[in-house]
């Protein structure tokens, strides 16, 4: 008897597993940003990889264009709630979701682009990525805004002084805001999605944003100068919704997490490889760009926001940054 309960038991697991329905979704990734932006060029990449291997099972709807969420910070409250599947966007407001990944925006903790991936690529991104898990975001992949620089309508700027009393619009973001406060400017901060608007009816002065921005999102028709600050250097991050991440078999997370990482290579490389292109691009479309801007003088302006948020961080965590070669 025991025999023939165990010969059914192993027959019906046998046949359950071969009848299990394979996972089939079509998720919606969302951005901010217009379709040839690279964070929207990088997801196509990204999306294409998993569709090839899983067979097409999991596909993709790609919203661009902050036509799902007005601003980033929008789009990431959908996706913390599940009605949208991924973003593709800034970290600029996922502090305020989860603020360990703040200590990223400080200004100028970043050497260069080697810096950045080294950090970003290695424990402590790690242990940022896993404290989304918290606020039920799964972090799949850092990918890359870029240095942020200062545009405006009115004036050069090459030092502080020169940008003392603009109103510049910042991302809702405490540090970037104290940061450009500290520096003198009247620092506005708005969703994404307001920008555009605010600039071409001078509600503001300016914005700052890394060069694909400024290029890929038209910012050069309502802004004459850009000054090459690179002042606060600004992650991307592909995030789906833990909720949708835990309905996805292993075998296909897997394959989602090394598509993401193999996208960060792919859509970060697009930003750093086309930089000076982007830069002449936008001399083309009459943008007066600043060089040679007193970067000592900006990283003793931002001083005080480098300070409090060190301070907030801790030193350790601060120094882990800056000691990582
Ligand atoms: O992520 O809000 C911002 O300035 C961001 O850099 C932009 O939406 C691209």
């Amino acid at each position: 008897m025991k025999k023939l309960m165990a010969i059914l038991i192993s027959l019906v697991a046998l046949t359950s597993t071969a009848w299990a329905v394979p996972y089939k979704a079509e998720l919606k990734i969302a951005s901010a940003t217009a379709l040839e932006h690279t964070y929207n060029v990088g997801a196509q990449y990204f999306m294409k990889l998993v569709e090839e291997r899983t067979g097409g099972r999991i596909k993709f709807k790609l919203y661009p264009d902050g036509q799902l969420g007005k601003g980033e910070r929008e789009l990431l409250e959908s996706v913390q709630q599940g009605t949208i599947d991924m973003y593709i966007g800034s970290t600029g407001p996922l502090g305020g979701f989860s603020q360990s990944i703040q200590i990223l925006d400080i200004p100028f903790i970043f050497r260069d682009y080697a810096h950045v991936d080294k950090v970003l690529d290695g424990p402590i991104g790690a242990s940022l990525i896993a404290d989304l898990q918290k606020v039920q975001m799964k972090g799949l992949a850092f990918w890359e805004n870029g240095f942020r620089n200062l545009t405006n309508s009115k004036r050069i700027v090459r030092t502080p002084s020169d940008a003392k009393g603009l109103k510049i619009r910042t991302m809702e973001n405490p540090v970037h805001i104290l940061a450009w406060k500290s520096a003198g400017v009247n620092a506005t901060p708005m969703a994404w999605g307001e920008v555009y608007g605010a600039l071409q009816q001078g509600v503001i002065d300016g914005e700052e944003n890394p060069v694909a921005v400024i290029l890929q999102m038209k910012i050069y028709e309502v802004q004459k100068y850009l000054s090459l600050t690179q002042h606060v250097y600004s992650p991307a991050i592909l995030i789906m919704s833990l909720k949708r991440w835990n309905q996805i078999p292993a075998d296909d997370q897997a394959i989602i997490l090394k598509a993401a990482q193999e996208g960060a290579v792919y859509q970060r490389n697009l930003g750093r490889a086309n930089e000076q292109k982007m830069l002449a691009e936008l001399e083309k479309h009459s943008m007066v760009v600043t060089r040679d801007v007193d970067k000592a003088a900006w990283v003793a302006a931002m001083k005080p926001a480098f300070d409090t948020f060190a301070g907030q961080f801790g030193k350790d965590k601060i120094e882990a940054i800056l000691n990582t070669k």
